[in-house]
């Protein structure tokens, strides 16, 4: 059968929900140059509808870990290189469909990517993510969305980089962020991008929270679906914002959410929150 055009492609549901995040992305400002990238982890319905539009396969490249639990699987994601603001003016030269294979351990463009493009240098990273959330949200979890949010950036500067200062930080700083990451975050000391260390660190934090900072560089987040993940980056960026505005005006704190107060929230909105952040 003749392989149907890429432009085709591009008006699948899931293609333009990734376009629209990229492009959402890109106006928060979280995406200067090449900055961050996007992943999602299709469903056996979109693979079925998005299948007619795949190109001859090409060539097989090693994960660098293997993933069993990904095995046979289907992905969009953004390219190496590109830039989130292009993504909606020819998403298939600055995104790509790639295929798991058989083990878990090897990765093939099936769509997309054109012009010899090649995934995000953070698609190791990406991949361990999708594994380590797709078992610890029984299957529910499919989008993985790296961003240069700023001020999450910013108190990476000020802030001792633990999971429980920066939980505590962003849950004081926005009423809604315990009710949103109930769980806290989880916070990576500085490393080299790109690579398996960094993406090994980055999945251990995503067994126990839905989004990770990475120090001096920026934010990861999960979630089910496009609306939920791009709100939790949105959520604790605005909370990281206010953080960072209240420390410069320059008085220091004077009031904030108390450790009951963050109790009430939890108890009248139904979360668990995370007991070992509070006194
Ligand atoms: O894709 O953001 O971390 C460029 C990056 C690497
Ligand atoms: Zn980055």
């Amino acid at each position: 059968m003749e392989k149907r055009s890429d432009k085709a492609a591009e008006s699948l549901g899931f293609v333009q929900g990734f376009v629209r995040m990229c492009n959402d992305g890109w106006l928060q400002g979280w995406h200067e140059r090449n900055g961050g990238n996007l992943s999602y982890r299709l469903t056996n319905q979109e693979v079925a509808e998005a299948r007619p539009y795949f190109g001859e396969p090409r060539s097989w490249h090693e994960v660098g870990v293997e993933l069993p639990n990904l095995a046979g699987e289907y992905f969009l994601v953004t390219g190496s290189g590109k830039y989130m603001r292009n993504v909606i003016l020819d998403p298939a030269a600055n995104i790509g469909i790639c295929e798991l294979d058989e083990s878990g351990s090897r990765w093939r463009i099936v769509w997309g990517l054109d012009g010899g493009a090649r995934p995000t240098s953070e698609f190791p990273t990406h991949l361990m993510n999708h594994s380590v959330r797709k078992q610890a949200t029984d299957g529910a979890n499919r989008v993985i969305y790296h961003c240069h949010a700023t001020n999450v950036i910013a108190l990476t500067y000020v802030l001792p980089l633990t999971d429980r200062d920066f939980s505590r930080a962003l849950w004081q700083s926005a009423t809604e962020c315990p009710v949103v990451f109930p769980e806290g975050v989880g916070v990576v000391e500085w490393m080299v991008p790109g690579g398996v260390d960094i993406a090994r660190a980055t999945s251990k934090k995503m067994e126990t929270y839905q989004a990770a900072i990475w120090a001096q560089h920026g934010l990861f987040v999960s979630g089910p679906d496009f609306d939920t993940a791009f709100g939790l980056a949105h959520t604790i960026e605005k909370s990281a914002e206010i953080y960072v505005k209240v420390l410069s005006c320059g008085q220091g704190i004077r009031q904030t959410i108390t450790d009951d107060d963050l109790r009430a929230i939890a108890h009248d909105f139904g979360v668990t929150l995370n007991e070992s952040f509070l006194d």
